[in-house]
């Protein structure tokens, strides 16, 4: 019945067929979270990446009023370079389709779209939570929510402290969802490798992760699982230094009243800024680790127990 509003490319619908691993990808990373052109290099490279590590990848967004699972070429510059597109969380989506709009999705509407069609794991770079100053602001991000209610594996490098980290992980607890480090039993803060919060589980490996994520939903446990895999220990920012930053931006951001889904793509260009792109270039470097982490955990997600 949805077949009507989705269109799953080719190569992505076969190997979905015939049981094989699939990675699903984001687009707001594309649209909203980086600049043009190294968000199309970065999009390219992942896919690369997905491939040479046993998997399908398949970039989610929607173009005209049609969701599509698996992007070409062209449809990826589009996203990239495109002005119109929206960002488009669960609350987006049906006025998106419905007013035949262009859509970049976020985590939340990426993992709705990926547990449709029957894609298990998600790769992306950082996921929304509760920002910093929330008991005021109310600002928490429906990814929360969706990793709540949604069977999807989600690989990230942890959750940057634009956010309240210590707040997003009582989120996630209360929720029931699995916070999981891989190789690591510290909850990764995204430019860096350690955020002062531990995760509930740490693993060595994909098979040792796919054996609990596949007794979750064994379990009919609902829900998303959040895998921290931290930025590689050679493209890891300083941690002052990149937390003043983020500090200061903060601070702008609320100075000139900037709320809503505005929020994170302001923060990140700013940041991206101030760094003078160094920042840029350690998500570009820990999405490119999170892709291979998913493509190896969706292999092992098939092939073991
Ligand atoms: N974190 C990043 N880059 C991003 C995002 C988060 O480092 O591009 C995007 C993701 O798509 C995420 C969304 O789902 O921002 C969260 O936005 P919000 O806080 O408005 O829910
Ligand atoms: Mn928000």
């Amino acid at each position: 019945m949805l077949k009507e509003y989705i269109e799953i490319k080719d190569e992505v619908k076969k190997a979905l067929d015939e049981n094989k691993p699939v990675v699903s990808l984001e687009s707001t990373i594309i649209s909203h979270g980086m600049p043009y052109p190294q968000n199309v290099e970065t999009a390219r490279k992942v896919e690369k990446l997905v491939r040479e590590n046993g998997s399908i990848p398949a970039t989610i967004a929607i173009l005209d009023g049609k969701i599509k699972v698996g992007l070409n070429d062209d449809e990826l510059e589009y996203l990239g370079k495109a002005k119109d597109v929206v960002k488009t969380s669960r609350r987006d989506l049906p006025f998106i389709l419905s007013k035949k709009l262009n859509g970049a999705t976020t985590v939340a509407s990426t993992m709705i779209i990926s547990e449709m069609v029957g894609i298990k794991v998600f790769a992306t770079g950082g996921i929304g939570g509760v920002h910093r100053n929330a008991q005021e602001t109310f600002d928490i991000s429906a990814d929360l929510m969706e990793l709540a209610n949604t069977n999807v594996a989600v690989v990230c490098a942890g959750a940057k402290s634009i956010l309240d980290i210590g707040l997003t992980l009582e989120y996630l607890e209360t929720h029931g969802v699995p916070v999981v480090g891989f190789g690591t039993d510290e909850f990764p803060a995204f430019y860096t490798r350690k955020s002062g919060f531990g995760v509930d589980y740490k693993v060595e490996n994909t098979k040792e992760l796919a054996e609990a994520i596949n007794m979750k939903w064994k379990l009919n446990l609902n829900g998303g699982i959040v895998i921290g895999n931290p930025i590689p220990t050679e493209y890891e920012m300083d941690s002052d230094m990149i937390n003043n930053v983020i500090e200061n931006s903060v601070k702008e951001a609320e100075e000139n009243n900037i709320k809503g889904k505005e929020a994170t793509p302001y923060l990140l260009s700013k940041i991206k800024d101030v760094t003078k792109g160094k920042s840029l270039e350690a998500n570009i470097k820990l999405v490119y680790n999170n892709a291979i982490v998913g493509s190896k955990l969706a292999y092992d997600l098939l092939n073991s127990k």
